[in-house]
């Protein structure tokens, strides 16, 4: 009976052992990255111009609710909803302005939007003094590492927020060094914009939600949350989410700022940041033009290629970033009800710059192409020409003289002066530079 028992018992733990090896075999094989174009199974995209119930979109009012419906499936989705309600006026608050900053070239402000008296987001503005009294055309974007990381200037305040590791004072502070200033400078190439006539405002996305997973507690998601509530529901925004909400209240305060032309913001963001970018712009229609900067899965990449980072990836990695209904669809591309071709046709009538890096497979150049490409139907509605090239183009050869326009540089999954020199180089087009 006793050895009955211990067979029954070894039995039963080999079992479960099998079990957990072929759990984990799946698992692995979950994670399994594809470069192998050949390996795509055969997918078909949603059509932008048809209405959830099949009708087709024959007119720009009808691409008007054609957007609602769009924007609404990639809230519940994808991103999750943002909050409707809105949050009381933020005290705005001018902290320093230095007239002679980077050797005279810019003014440099410093503004501070209370989004809760725990949330202040700090806003860094340079200014080309070239402009004199006229508004400058701004490029905005959310930077990765606080606001001192994106130029060696010694009088950029440092973040207050939560850091990562590489711009913290040691790995368990997450408070941001003084080491840290200008760690990310290469990737914002502030001295071209102003020789050029722009100007650059930059938010620490840690302001809106520190970005690691400690249930939404840190980010300003709690702000909105009803009686009771203790996380995002399901279709309820995450990190990407709230990041996308800061660079719309940076819009309203420079909405306000007479040194700024408001009419000319074009939305900038690489890589996870790039997300929150198009998503923002998506919803956003105040940002004169959008740049998706390497964003990948979950940016301008199209999901069903199944090519480098997937949704499961995404989700397991960065289980914060989006709405928890999008974890239902990990390893399940064709149930989604929109692409990212859909999102970036969100963008339209909009000028809209992707972009992709050689060595950076993992976000998937041609995917980030590919969506580009479906996303131009929308833009011909409006009469406005799309990416039409049909070849995915060599390295380091700029496509799309119309509405969008797209290039693959050679190099790493990174921001360099090739890049902002190609998105001058669109801002001047059409924001009507002489
Ligand atoms: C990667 C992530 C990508 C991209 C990137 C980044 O680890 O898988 O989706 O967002 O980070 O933000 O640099």
């Amino acid at each position: 009976m006793k050895r009955l028992h211990s067979y029954l018992l070894k039995t039963c733990l080999l079992f479960m052992s099998l079990l957990s090896i072929s759990t984990n075999a799946l698992a692995q094989s979950a994670a399994e990255t594809i470069y192998d174009e050949a390996r795509i199974p055969a997918y078909q995209l949603p059509d932008p111009l048809r209405f959830n119930d099949a009708t087709p979109v024959k007119s720009v009012a009808d691409w008007t609710r054609r957007r609602t419906e769009l924007l609404r499936l990639f809230a519940e989705n994808v991103y999750g909803k943002t909050p409707d309600q809105k949050l009381p006026k933020p005290r705005v608050e001018v902290t320093s302005v230095e007239k002679l900053a980077l050797g005279g070239k810019a003014t440099r402000k410093e503004v501070t939007v209370w989004l809760s008296p725990q949330h202040p987001m700090r806003v860094l503005m340079y200014l080309p003094n070239s402009a004199g009294s006229k508004p400058a055309p701004v490029f905005l974007g959310l930077n990765f590492y606080g606001n001192q990381a994106t130029n060696a200037d010694p009088g950029i305040t440092m973040a207050t927020s939560w850091v990562p590791e590489q711009a913290a004072n040691s790995m368990s502070s997450h408070r941001a060094a003084e080491a840290s200033r200008g760690l990310d400078a290469h990737q914002w190439d502030v001295n071209a914009m102003l020789s050029r006539g722009y100007g650059l405002v930059t938010v620490y996305c840690g302001d809106l939600d520190p970005d690691f997973h400690d249930g939404y507690k840190n980010g300003i998601q709690p702000l909105f949350y009803k009686s009771g509530q203790t996380k995002p529901d399901s279709s309820e925004w995450g990190t990407v989410g709230a990041w996308a909400y800061g660079l719309s209240r940076a819009m309203d305060y420079l909405e306000t700022d007479p040194a700024v032309d408001a009419r000319q913001v074009a939305l900038f963001g690489h890589s996870r940041m790039g997300k929150a970018a198009l998503w923002a712009g998506a919803q956003d229609l105040r940002f004169a033009i959008v740049i998706s900067n390497e964003s990948g899965e979950g940016g301008a990449a199209l999901a069903r290629r199944r090519i480098g980072e997937r949704i499961v990836h995404l989700n397991s990695r960065f289980p914060h970033w989006f709405c928890d209904k999008f974890k239902t669809f990990n390893e399940r591309e064709d149930a989604l009800p929109v692409d990212q071709h859909e999102l970036l046709a969100l963008i339209a009538p909009r000028p809209l710059y992707v972009a992709s890096a050689e060595d950076d497979k993992w976000s998937d150049p041609k995917g980030e192409f590919m969506g580009a490409q479906a996303a131009s139907p929308v833009y011909a509605l409006f009469g406005l020409k799309g990416l039409t090239t049909t070849a995915f183009p060599a390295v380091n050869q700029p496509v799309g003289g119309g509405h969008i326009a797209y290039h693959i540089r050679t190099g790493k999954h990174d921001v360099t002066p090739y890049d902002w020199a190609r998105y001058l180089d669109f801002a001047d087009t059409h924001f009507k530079k002489k």
